[in-house]
């Protein structure tokens, strides 16, 4: 599940990339993207800046543009849910807590069949439980 940025955030989004991107070329470096996180009050070393532009910098620019921002705070917001949804904690959603996540997709009845049925239709590898990428395949589905 996906979560899709609304408009508003997009917005705020742009204001903060617009921020950061010290020689407004439209590409944030790995300099750049340090400094940002360290002004938002984040810590992050330089080697997980580095680990974040290897994920996100999709063109292999070398640098990330906005439309890679954006997928990069999708995934974290995405990330939040899934973590939410994951009440014990063990990386993976097992039928339990699939009931909160099908209640959020707003299935009229929430049965162990209907759990079933939803883990089936996402679980790729077959293991019985929705790991974070498997979760991210279900708002496609
Ligand atoms: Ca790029
Ligand atoms: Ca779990
Ligand atoms: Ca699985």
């Amino acid at each position: 599940m996906a979560v899709k940025l609304t408009e508003d955030q997009k917005k705020n989004l742009k204001k903060t990339f617009d921020k950061y991107d010290a020689d407004k070329n439209g590409q944030l470096t790995a300099v750049e993207l340090y400094d940002a996180f360290k002004s938002a009050g984040l810590p992050v070393s330089k080697l997980q800046v580095a680990n974040m532009m290897g994920k996100y910098d999709t063109d292999k620019s070398g640098t990330i543009d906005f439309d890679e921002f954006l997928a990069y705070n999708e995934i974290e917001a995405s990330k939040e849910k899934f973590d939410e949804y994951d009440k014990n904690g063990d990386g993976y959603l097992g039928p339990d807590e699939l009931v909160n996540v099908a209640k959020n997709l707003n299935y009229k009845s929430v049965t162990a069949a209907s759990i079933k049925a939803l883990i089936d239709s996402i679980d790729e590898n077959k293991d019985g439980k929705i790991s974070f990428t498997e979760f991210l395949s279900l708002s496609a589905k």
